[in-house]
């Protein structure tokens, strides 16, 4: 064949093959160069959703209910590990991730606050007390579940989440009194190009969520050689949840505490420097309230939120959701 010809065609398919890779990295519906993973025999993505739990999911030291509470704080932070049917359990609860990551978060809350801590719900050994959920619906029903009439059903993966979590209040003690911090096993519908929605929570809601995971396994770490870095599903771009005693504050524990803070209501709706959302701060990148979460600051200036001289207004120093 004469290359004039060979050349554009050659050109035409790999406009095409980077085409149809691109219309998977935006679209989960675009699954065709991707095996479909078969599903345990718990999945049921029509029927009612309830929880399950595998025979692999009995672990010791794991745990399926809220533990018995202290009695020392009324309201606590309650956290919880949770994966769709056919997620991979990476124990996350028991090998002290969670647990770590939420130190982590508390030890630089301590450092940027009045010696405050978020009061996280503890077992009697001063442990985390992270509860175990897996509900009977796949990945694929989070993202792209039907109406009964056969129509997509355009809520967001976190409204599923708020609602796993409230019609199973039963099993948390003190309900009404808690609020809770998911770690979900999988990622919420992909909105922009470039960037991945990580956390999810409404401002002065129930429940706080960090997506632990992504469609595509990611390279993390800050080595210029990836071989030497690990090779994850994670949401966050630079790090993951810290592994035990690991007190760094990185991308992971940035993005949990942003989304508890606007589930405790930070920042107050008088605050001086707020943006269109009135949900943001626009007075310092590096605060932890800013769009994208800073890491440096909890209240720049202290005219926003935390510890301000703004009166009538609610100030984060306050809340019952800290220690006082
Ligand atoms: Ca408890
Ligand atoms: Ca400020
Ligand atoms: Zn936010």
């Amino acid at each position: 064949m004469h290359r004039y010809f060979v050349i554009p065609m050659v050109v035409f398919f790999l406009v095409v093959l980077v085409f149809v890779i691109y219309l998977q990295v935006i679209n989960e519906n675009w699954k065709y160069l991707a095996p479909k993973p078969e599903l345990p025999d718990s999945c049921n993505d029509r029927e009612e959703l309830q929880l399950v739990i595998h025979d692999e999911d009995k672990i010791d030291g794991r745990s399926f209910k809220d533990k018995k509470d202290l009695g020392k704080f009324e309201n606590q932070i309650h956290a919880i590990f949770l994966l769709p049917c056919e997620r991979e359990d990476r124990k996350l609860d028991i090998n002290l991730k969670i647990q770590s990551s939420l130190l982590a978060i508390n030890t630089w809350f301590q450092n940027k606050s009045l010696n405050q801590q978020i009061n996280f719900d503890k077992t009697s050994d001063g442990n985390i007390d992270v509860t175990f959920l897996r509900v009977n619906k796949s990945m694929n029903w989070f993202i792209n579940a039907k109406k009964y009439d056969g129509s997509d059903d355009e809520t967001d993966v976190s409204e599923k989440i708020e609602k796993i979590i409230s019609i199973n209040q039963d099993i948390f003690n003190n309900y009404n009194n808690k609020k809770f911090i998911v770690f979900f096993e999988g990622w919420e519908k992909r909105k922009y190009l470039n960037y991945d929605i990580c956390g999810k929570s409404r401002y002065n809601g129930q429940v706080a969520i960090y997506f632990t995971s992504s469609p595509f396994k990611k390279y993390i770490g800050n080595d210029i050689i990836l071989k030497n870095n690990k090779r994850i599903f994670t949401c966050t771009k630079n790090d993951h949840l810290n592994d035990s005693n690991d007190l760094t504050f990185g991308d992971a524990e940035v993005t949990i505490l942003h989304e508890i803070l606007h589930t405790l209501g930070a920042p107050s709706t008088c605050g001086e420097n707020l943006d269109k959302s009135k949900h943001h701060v626009v007075d310092s990148k590096d605060d932890i309230l800013y769009r994208i979460s800073g890491n440096n600051y909890l209240d720049f200036n202290n005219d926003d939120y935390y510890n301000h001289k703004i009166d009538d207004c609610f100030d984060l120093k306050n809340s019952n959701y800290l220690t006082q």
